[in-house]
């Protein structure tokens, strides 16, 4: 903490909160008395941040009509999940320089082993998803880029924290809004354990059973939509992460291969990185080792 942040008024709470959004607390004024800070004047200066950024991109609009002026309409609330989760996608998107890299993975061979699945005792079919396999594989690609599991505190300070544990989070669906719970440790975990955490974590998040904690510490984030469809998109970095993997539904392809068409399993894959640390040949050098990772020659070895 530098003695400017020292002087400033405020609680370890909002402290925290400030730190979690890469903010300099000493750069804000306190509402509360003798200037104290509070949560809520820390989301007033991002939201401060954001408006001054946006007036410079854009004129203000002026408002001509209400949409009651064209019909029925009904106000809502807006989940508190998603209330909370705004401040931290606004402020991660207008902090991070995020680029997008798209690319493609064969797991031909991980789908076959994973449909090949079968329960040693009751002898049915193992409910597993692609999911667990790209957490490992994601992992196995963060060992070797360890770039990819860095956070940024302070870009002035000119130090990136590199992470040596493998917290991997993936993006959970649920009525209430997004939440990212944790794989901790999935380096040290199995197939079989990673498919349990995944579905225990998003009953949790989807009853809001989930403890705050388990939503940070994170090393890099999964946002998958295979469950649902389609295929590329721009998924937003979790902010103090500095990459995000979104993945697509796999879909079978014609391809050729030595001049031979043949089926293959195709699965999308859309990497954002934080520019200021991660160059585009960094990401696509990830990208490459990412698929072999989800490729032939190491479904098998990932799944033990
Ligand atoms: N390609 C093809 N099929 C896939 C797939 C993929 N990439 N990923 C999952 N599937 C299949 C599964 O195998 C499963 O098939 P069966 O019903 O035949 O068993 C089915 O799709 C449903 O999977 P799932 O989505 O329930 O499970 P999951 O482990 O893949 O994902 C979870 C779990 C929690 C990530 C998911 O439920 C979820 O919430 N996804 C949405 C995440 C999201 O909203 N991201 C966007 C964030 S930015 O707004």
């Amino acid at each position: 903490m530098s003695d400017k942040e020292k002087k400033v008024l405020a609680s370890p709470k909002a402290r925290k909160f400030a730190r979690e959004l890469g903010v300099n607390i000493s750069e804000i004024s306190g509402s509360e008395n003798r200037g104290r800070i509070i949560e809520n004047d820390i989301k007033k200066f991002i939201s401060s941040k954001v408006n001054k950024n946006s007036s410079i991109e854009s004129p203000k609009i002026k408002k001509e009509f209400d949409h009651i002026d064209f019909g029925e309409v009904e106000i809502v609330d807006i989940p508190r999940v998603k209330k909370i989760a705004s401040s931290y996608l606004m402020n991660s998107w207008t902090n991070i320089p995020h680029v997008t890299n798209h690319d493609e993975a064969d797991i031909t061979e991980l789908e076959n082993f994973r449909n090949s699945l079968t329960d040693m005792y009751s002898g049915e079919k193992k409910k597993i998803t692609p999911l667990a396999f790209i957490i490992k594989a994601l992992t196995a690609s963060l060992k070797k880029f360890p770039n990819f599991n860095s956070s940024i505190d302070d870009i002035e300070s000119g130090k990136l924290t590199i992470k040596k544990y493998f917290h991997i989070g993936i993006a959970v669906d649920t009525p209430h809004g997004l939440m990212v719970p944790k794989i901790r440790n999935a380096n040290n975990k199995n197939i079989d354990h990673i498919s349990k955490e995944i579905r225990n974590l998003s009953e949790k998040c989807k009853n809001l059973k989930i403890d705050k904690k388990e939503l940070f510490g994170g090393s890099m984030t999964i946002s998958s939509l295979g469950g649902i469809g389609g295929s590329f998109f721009t998924p937003i970095i979790n902010y103090p992460e500095v990459a995000i993997l979104g993945v697509g539904k796999a879909e079978k392809k014609i391809i050729s291969i030595n001049g031979k068409s043949q089926t293959r399993i195709i699965l999308p894959l859309s990497l954002s990185y934080d520019h200021r640390i991660i160059d585009g040949a960094e990401a696509a050098r990830f990208n490459n080792d990412l698929k072999t990772n989800l490729g032939k020659n190491f479904a098998y070895k990932l799944a033990v």
